[in-house]
């Protein structure tokens, strides 16, 4: 009864019964060469292409899926040249569901073709036409050019906008696909980002057993659920996980590898830290800012300036003496530090004190209330800031030193 069992999120729980399990098999397909040239200023040149991808394997994501060989004469090369450098991670090229496509990006020497096709009713009209007759046909026919040009390639189908399918129109297209044994994974792509966790738990789950294969899944983030769903497709049984670094993709992007990495790590940091070299996120996300011009989002999780920071008194007293008091994720894990503010009117004297202690200051208890009184009014009148703080504790030793 008062059983001691784990949560979905790898931790234990004291009598409770808990359904869902720890943490699963999980492979992370990183997508920043491909969702991530989409996005607005994602032009990467062959140079960031090639720096980027070894970023990304030096960190440990298990695929780089690159813009499909198709696209231009450069991706190809590109393409070609990722390809030949025997990286840790597998290479994925990403492809319509096109013979010509297919036959380019067979010829390359990536490990892995990924294509993906609209599914919904909608991109069926807008973007092929095709029933789902002719789109399962076209899927075997493209799927067998690339068998017999490289049998042993890891190939995945994916349903384009899948979340605006119902589950019939999935298991249409997915129950027959399956049957051909041509594919060795299926994907499930949230295209315009609007499916709730509850949806993917449910698509997720119905698509993995009804087909047995391991599923991939794709969030974009128009509604702010990409990491969330991301980790419910897992929990669901998805194996594949799509991210790219900062989020990056068409319109405001998919799942942030930081994001699921975080999420990844808040559940099981053991077994996150055995499988990617935590410390070198953050140089990976300021490579790909610095590439694509923008800054790292404030708020991000794990790269984002306040990432770390604590302000009020009562969270500065805990994390002081406990960090994981505030803290689910331990900054020096990834190479960033904890901040303690103390120069504003919510500062207690616990974090006063920590800082006289941090200057190299003795300080007894009363000293540290009377500057902790004056720093809160000051914060009051004004702006006050962590120099202002310093030299009142500064003052407030001299001072006892003379008397
Ligand atoms: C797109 C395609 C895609 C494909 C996802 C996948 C999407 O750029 O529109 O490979 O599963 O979001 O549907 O990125
Ligand atoms: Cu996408």
């Amino acid at each position: 009864m008062d059983q001691t069992t784990q949560d979905s999120f790898g931790r234990q729980a004291r009598g409770r019964d808990i359904s869902l399990q720890a943490t699963r098999f999980y492979a992370l397909v990183d997508s920043t060469l491909r969702e991530g040239e989409q996005f607005e200023s994602g032009d990467f040149t062959a140079t960031d292409k090639l720096e980027i991808a070894r970023a990304l394997s030096e960190f440990g994501v298990e695929y780089i899926k690159l813009t499909s060989p198709a696209a231009s004469p450069g991706a190809r090369s590109d393409c070609e040249r990722i390809a030949g450098l025997g990286l840790a991670s597998r290479i994925v090229a990403h492809i319509r569901c096109h013979a010509e496509d297919a036959r380019i990006a067979a010829a390359t020497g990536v490990g892995a073709i990924s294509m993906a096709i609209g599914a919904s009713p909608m991109l069926r009209r807008t973007s092929h036409g095709m029933a789902v007759r002719d789109l399962i046909a076209r899927a075997i026919d493209v799927a067998g050019e690339i068998r017999q040009a490289a049998p042993k390639i890891e190939l995945r189908f994916s349903a384009e906008d899948a979340f605006r399918c119902d589950a019939e129109q999935l298991l249409a297209i997915f129950l027959p696909l399956n049957e051909t044994g041509l594919f060795d994974r299926f994907g499930l792509a949230d295209t315009m980002g609007g499916a709730t966790p509850l949806q993917v738990h449910e698509i997720v789950g119905l698509i993995a057993r009804q087909t047995g294969r391991p599923i991939e899944f794709h969030g974009h983030n128009d509604t702010g659920c990409a990491v969330a769903n991301t980790c419910t497709a897992l929990d669901a049984g998805a194996t594949h996980l799509n991210a790219t670094v900062l989020g990056i993709g068409e319109r405001n992007g998919i799942a942030s590898l930081e994001g699921l990495v975080a999420a990844l790590y808040a559940r099981d940091p053991a077994a996150t830290r055995a499988k990617y070299r935590l410390g070198r996120l953050a140089a990976l996300s300021s490579l790909v800012a610095g590439k694509i011009k923008v800054d790292i989002p404030f708020n991000h999780c794990i790269v984002g300036r306040t990432a770390f920071t604590h302000k009020a008194g009562i969270h500065a007293k805990a994390v002081l003496k406990d960090p994981h008091s505030y803290e689910l994720l331990d900054p020096a894990e990834f190479g960033r530090q904890r901040n303690v503010l103390f120069a504003h009117r919510l500062a207690g004297h616990n974090a006063i004190g920590a800082r006289a202690r941090q200057l190299g200051l003795q300080l007894d208890a009363d000293t540290v209330r009377q500057v902790t009184n004056r720093a809160k009014m000051m914060a009051d009148e004004g702006p006050l800031t962590s120099d202002e703080v310093d030299d009142m504790l500064l003052a407030a030793a001299k001072r006892r030193a003379h008397a």
